[in-house]
């Protein structure tokens, strides 16, 4: 009993980018390895798509004709949605796919404060989706035991997974420990995963990006099998950090349930992504194009991507280099990302350790403390938590775009006026 499992496909990212097809292409070259190998599940742990809606229908076609040819060939496609994909109102292309018939989507719904799973049961297997909530609500209600898996009593002879999108910790291993990025949001302990119930054979985790452990092969009942491209230069240049000090690449999960414990296996892809990556100090303008062009030129060819790392850039040259460096990534076709070190300065500055904070607000709470602190300012943390608050509300889909962002300025206008001193001055 084989099942594929990927996450965090993120179709959709790297709009207008040299990239905007990889995400799509990795996705086929799974899809293509389930049906070659004649395997009959096909999980996508959450973020299939960048956004609810996606407006390129060349990229939507891709999808559609991928997951058609997998229907066809008896593949029962699971997923959940993600904190990218998600729609409140279910008006996004992952619901519209379910009612299609192309994935299959395990039913869930808040209620009276419980999060209610039902199961899915597809072929010889029953599946459960725990989606990712805005603000990893899913987190409270697994922190709570308010998580029902519903009628999970009436599977006792059958193998169930549990499909979820969430950051967690679990068997010692820390996504952080990876990458410093997955500190510094919320990642919940493993004491949450005692809300699990046990019966559940293995549990197809998404949400982070760097696969999660490393193995090629493991007997384990719980996985991170990473994002194949990811969707930002973060992630590139983590697929960058797993091939030169990992003496990895990216991955999806192929896992065998037919034994007392799942058995996992990597198969570790490079998804045609050509990551190079440069650090030198800043010599001038000429120097750094030109061996921006030196670099391009002689790279392979596929999605390739440029990460530069140049330290003393001079601000005043900032802009021009930026506009070159769009030019270059047009013309050579390669994504060329420039992480400046007085950026990095900047941010490690500002870096809190944040490591035995878990609550949320508790968490936001400490890092506007500690940042005002650090940058010497006078200002009620309140005040920027409130505004931090404001800006993170969501337009109801119902509500216009202007009357909604024009009452939103009238709401944070008085507190930035208190926060910058400026009414004062009048
Ligand atoms: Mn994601």
């Amino acid at each position: 009993m084989l099942i594929v499992h990927t996450a965090d496909t993120h179709i959709g990212a790297f709009t207008n980018r040299p990239l905007r097809f990889a995400n799509v292409d990795a996705f086929g070259e799974i899809a293509d390895f389930v049906v070659e190998n004649d395997i009959k599940y096909f999980i996508v742990a959450g973020d299939f798509f960048e956004r609810p809606r996606i407006d390129n229908y060349e990229l939507l076609r891709r999808v559609y004709r991928i997951l058609r040819v997998l229907r066809d060939n008896g593949v029962f496609t699971i997923t959940v949605p993600g904190s990218h994909d998600a729609s409140v109102r279910r008006a996004d292309i992952l619901t519209l796919l379910g009612e299609a018939g192309l994935v299959h989507i395990p039913h869930y719904e808040e209620a009276s404060s419980r999060l209610v799973l039902h199961p899915l049961r597809l072929g010889d297997l029953v599946f459960y989706g725990l989606p990712g909530l805005k603000n990893n609500l899913e987190i409270d209600y697994l922190r709570g035991h308010r998580v029902v898996f519903k009628n999970i009593e009436e599977y006792r002879d059958k193998k169930i997974v549990l499909v979820a999108h969430t950051s967690v910790k679990f068997a010692g291993y820390d996504p952080s420990v990876y990458s410093y990025r997955y500190g510094k949001g919320v990642i919940a302990d493993e004491e949450i995963l005692q809300a699990i119930p046990s019966k559940i054979n293995y549990v197809a985790l998404g949400h982070i990006h760097f696969p999660t452990p490393l193995f090629d092969e493991a007997e384990l009942n719980i996985a991170y099998p990473g994002s194949p491209i990811g969707r930002d230069a973060s992630d590139l240049y983590e697929t960058h950090l797993l091939r030169k000090e990992h003496g990895k690449d990216r991955r999806f999960l192929v896992l065998d349930l037919s034994g007392d414990k799942p058995v996992a296996r990597s198969i570790w892809r490079n998804f045609n992504v050509i990551v190079e990556y440069y650090k030198d100090y800043y010599k001038g303008y000429d120097t750094l194009v030109s061996e921006v062009r030196r670099i391009v030129r002689d790279m392979g060819e596929g999605y390739r991507v440029l990460i530069l790392e140049i330290e003393g850039l001079k601000p005043e040259d900032k802009n021009k280099i930026l506009q070159t460096l769009r030019e270059y990534e047009v013309n050579y076709k390669t994504l060329i990302h420039l992480r400046t070190s007085s950026r990095t300065s900047v941010s490690e500055a500002l870096s809190i350790d944040l490591s035995d904070v878990t609550d949320i607000e508790e968490l936001e709470k400490t890092a506007i403390a500690e940042a005002i602190k650090k940058l010497g300012l006078k200002i009620d943390p309140e005040k920027i938590q409130e505004l931090i608050s404001i800006l993170g509300e969501r337009k109801p889909e119902e509500a216009r775009k202007d009357d909604f962002y024009e009452a939103l300025f009238i709401r944070i206008k008085p507190l930035l006026e208190e926060i910058l001193g400026v009414f004062e001055q009048r």
